[in-house]
């Protein structure tokens, strides 16, 4: 035990009339919704890395936070541990989240860099029998090291893909040891700084070989969480291979993986690919691939990927609705890859960010549980394409010299309709 939290109560559903800053107004896990429990909507997961690895640093200033577990001992990443669990019983969220590198200290080899996971995955699994918090994902990192500055899958080096791909498979492992829902690939440096060094064919090859041996190896030893990949389309790299989810779908398809892998988005990500959160989320669903979510958010004006909790119910109620339209999470959740400022020093703040954050999350759900079992939206949506139900819509079975004729003997000259976007602007508002 730590006295970290000490003084904080378990947080527990008050409704919106209440006032007390550790309680959730909109969060009620036994909440029925749509046919399902709040809490199996949502899968609320807490970032390991963001909460009890960072230590406030930004480019021009070093750390801020003053944690009892920082050190580079397996004392201190117990104490880590304990604290991590202490906040997760107090929040009462199903799930976490971790890379190798948040949860062990860094050894100097391999060997030592595995066998530590090995001891921190055992101790993982008693404080998870103890609070009942599952994994929702494990993953890999792959990008902090200075091995990995050139890349991992795709560094010119082949040791280094050597050493990633070994380092991917004791994480697959501590994953399915902890009986985790998803395995994340998050390609942090697997782009480039300048095309002058850059073999872009060799490299997507490496990246096609390095997913394939991840699935088979899963395959291999029964994972049966789902294995996903998380678009971003830069930064730390100038380019970032895994752009957005319509290039990670391509790159899917190029290596017969589309059945395989799933995407892991990110509501920054989608936001610095130059797309909202609901577009990706939208087109994930469309191409079969929507795993699960990091949500978070960007600021405004400057756009940078600063992780944010995020705190507009507007915004996820509209990523929510894609995420329920689509039939809802599977094995995927809604994993906090969030951070607090670096001013934000003290335990109750990092317990009020996450309060906060699902609140918002639990008010858009709802809104948009109303939105989609009023079905005015989708009505409207599917009378603007109901020309392709008439006899018309036959016309994509044609070829193009039948469709000229027809066009030209029955004079066919089609009139504008209104797209409606402010009505159902105002239409989505009302649900909130
Ligand atoms: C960076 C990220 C990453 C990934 C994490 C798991 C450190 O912008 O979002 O967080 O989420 O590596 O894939
Ligand atoms: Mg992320």
């Amino acid at each position: 035990m730590t006295d970290f939290f000490a003084g904080i109560p378990k947080i527990a559903y008050e409704g919106p009339d209440s006032d007390n800053d550790y309680a959730f107004r909109h969060y009620n896990p036994d909440e029925e919704v749509f046919g399902k429990r709040l809490e199996d909507h949502l899968r609320f997961a807490v970032a390991y890395w963001h909460s009890f690895a960072w230590e406030g640093g930004d480019p021009f200033g070093g750390q801020t936070f003053l944690r009892p577990w920082f050190g580079d001992t397996m004392e201190a990443a117990k104490l880590k541990a304990d604290a991590a669990f202490e906040m997760f019983a107090i929040l009462g969220q199903p799930f976490f989240c971790f890379h190798d590198a948040d949860v062990r200290p860094k050894g100097e080899t391999f060997a030592e860099n595995t066998s530590r996971l090995r001891e921190m995955t055992d101790y993982f699994q008693g404080k998870m029998e103890q609070t009942g918090t599952r994994l929702l994902w494990g993953t890999a990192n792959l990008f902090s090291h200075r091995r990995y500055m050139a890349g991992a899958a795709t560094n010119p080096d082949p040791d280094v893909f050597a050493f990633a791909a070994a380092t991917v498979k004791t994480c697959i492992d501590a994953t399915q040891q902890l009986g985790g829902q998803n395995y994340v690939l998050w390609g942090g440096r697997e782009g480039y700084e300048t095309l002058l060094n850059t073999d872009l064919t060799r490299e997507r090859q490496q990246a096609g070989r390095f997913l394939s041996m991840a699935v088979d190896y899963a395959k291999k030893i029964g994972f049966e969480g789902t294995i996903l990949i998380e678009p971003k389309p830069q930064e730390p790299t100038k380019h970032q291979y895994d752009y957005d989810v319509a290039t990670v779908y391509s790159f899917l398809t190029e290596f017969g993986l589309q059945d395989e892998v799933k995407v892991n988005i990110e509501q920054g990500h989608a936001i610095l690919a130059g797309h909202s959160f609901e577009h990706e989320l939208a087109l994930a669903a469309s191409l079969g691939v929507l795993g699960s979510i990091d949500m978070n958010r960007n600021d405004y004006q400057s756009g940078w990927d600063t992780d944010q909790f995020p705190n507009s119910v507007p915004e996820v109620m509209l990523a929510y609705y894609e995420v329920l339209k689509a039939g809802g999470f599977t094995t995927g959740g809604t994993n906090f890859d969030a951070k607090l400022r670096r001013q934000s020093l003290d335990a109750s703040d990092l317990i009020l960010a996450h309060v906060g954050a699902m609140d918002v999350c639990a008010a858009g759900l709802k809104a948009a549980a109303r939105m989609l079992e009023d079905g005015k939206l989708e009505d409207a949506r599917t009378a603007r394409y109901a020309g392709w139900t008439s006899e018309r819509g036959d016309v994509l079975d044609q070829d193009l010299e039948t469709i000229a004729a027809d066009v030209e003997q029955n004079d066919i000259n089609p009139q504008p309709h209104s797209g409606r976007q402010e009505a159902l602007e105002n239409l989505v508002n009302r649900y909130l």
